[in-house]
């Protein structure tokens, strides 16, 4: 049994932030219906494509263990079939641009007239105001959300991750509010109106930001490597690879750094491991010099102290420094490459890694759940083709028999 197993999910998603959450809840049991476009399907099927003619590796693995269902959810044949669909789920998510469920006659007082106790989920680019029309992309919301701004060095241009907080990361937050009003159905037994937009996504997970947006009206941020020799302006800057928290921290080059571009450490210098930390980096004299010997006194000299703490780095692997640093209680990561996770492992035995079989482009790479629940362990199963499960969700679902399966295929309904 799986935790979500007897929940019913309408898939109106495409591209990458509605299939993270949908997949999500897929991984957890529920039954994930993915209604497409007949003949076209989820644009991303034919976007990035590393083999011709085969679902792309930016479809497959946003849409595990989902079924497809091909629907012209525009002609009146196929809203019929939409309605009974709606009859049928606990769940609808979509993300189309803004409106586009409305301009096929299904508003939310409509979609509740049919079914009270559906939960409708949707991921928009912004939430209601100036902005509410305009479609997004995943590098918009990191802009228009607060992570460009404070992402990158001081001296150069604002930075969008590479780490997907506008698509993936709102996703999340869709999968966390269905999951939240599907049990507050339990109690009032309705269903209710679930959005995320992707700007509060990113702001959501740029907080620290914000709270830095705040102290800076009261001084200096001293753990900004603008302090003490650059200057602040009216906003939160950009800090390069500052750590962001109470402790300093920086990435700094490892053996090998000239030839490979990830042969570096993450450092954190945290006070209560700092002693061995400067021991072994080969500065012992740091410990008896009050100009180094107090968190307070290396404050306006983290730069110069990441560059001593370097020199040492530079004479090691970052595996090599980490695995040295690790028993004196120095917090440090390894910048490793998507090789490298791709080959660890550690991720492989906890199938946060996994190969999953295709039957047209054959063995894959994903990443699987990485959350972990202990009664409902998540198998990864590959995406649908195209249309794959029309035929058997129309009659299992909605009872239709062949004759009128047949009427809707002769119509390109379905
Ligand atoms: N049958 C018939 N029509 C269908 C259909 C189906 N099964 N599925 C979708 N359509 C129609 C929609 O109704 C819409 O038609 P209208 O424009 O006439 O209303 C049309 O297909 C296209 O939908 P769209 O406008 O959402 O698609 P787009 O490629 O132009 O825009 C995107 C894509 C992502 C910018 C937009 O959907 C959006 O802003 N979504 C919300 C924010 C979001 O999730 N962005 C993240 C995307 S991942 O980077």
């Amino acid at each position: 049994m799986k935790a979500l197993d007897g929940v019913r999910i309408l898939d109106m998603t495409h591209v990458q932030s509605g299939p993270t959450c949908t997949q999500l809840l897929a991984w957890f049991g529920a039954d994930v219906i993915k209604v497409e476009r007949p003949g076209k399907g989820d644009a991303t099927r034919s976007q990035l494509r590393d083999i011709p003619d085969v679902d792309s590796l930016y479809f497959t693995m946003l849409n595990h263990n989902k079924r497809s269902v091909t629907l012209n959810t525009k002609g009146e044949r196929g809203k019929a079939i939409f309605t009974q669909l709606i009859e049928s789920c606990d769940v609808l998510v979509e993300n189309f641009a803004p409106g586009a469920l409305d301009r096929m006659g299904f508003s939310w007082e409509r979609i509740q007239e049919i079914n009270p106790r559906i939960i409708y989920a949707s991921v928009k680019g912004f939430g209601p105001g100036p902005y509410e029309d305009c479609k997004v992309y995943e590098n918009v919301a990191q802009c228009t959300g607060g992570g460009a701004s404070t992402t990158g060095f001081p001296e150069g241009p604002p930075v969008v991750s590479g780490a997907q907080i506008g698509d993936s990361g709102t996703g999340l937050h869709l999968a966390l509010g269905i999951v939240t009003a599907l049990f507050q159905r339990e109690t009032t037994g309705r269903g209710q109106r679930v959005e995320c937009a992707m700007q509060d996504g990113v702001l959501n997970l740029c907080r620290v930001k914000l709270r830095d947006q705040q102290r800076l009206m009261h001084g200096p941020l001293k753990e900004y490597p603008q302090y003490p020799h650059g200057t602040f302006g009216d906003a939160t800057p950009r800090a390069g690879n500052a750590s962001g928290g109470g402790q300093p921290g920086w990435i700094v080059k490892c053996k090998g750094w000239e030839t490979d571009p990830d042969a570096y450490l993450y450092i954190i210098a945290q006070a209560a491991a700092f002693n061995g930390l400067a021991k072994v980096v080969g500065h012992e004299d740091w410990l008896e010099d009050p100009d180094w010997n107090s968190a307070e006194a290396r404050l306006p000299k983290i730069d110069q102290m990441f560059d001593e703490i370097e020199k040492w780095t530079m004479t090691k692997t970052k595996f090599e420094a980490m695995e040295i640093l690790n028993p004196l209680n120095v917090p440090c990561g390894p910048v490793l490459s998507m090789k490298e996770l791709s080959e660890e492992p550690s991720l492989r035995a906890t199938g946060t890694v996994v190969e999953v079989d295709h039957p047209e482009r054959g063995v894959y790479l994903t990443v699987g759940n990485p959350i972990k629940l202990s009664d409902s362990p998540a198998e990864v199963r590959r995406s649908p083709l195209l249309g794959e499960h029309t035929d058997e969700v129309l009659k299992q679902v909605l009872g239709m028999d062949d004759e009128a399966i047949a009427a809707a295929k002769a119509d390109g309904a379905v």
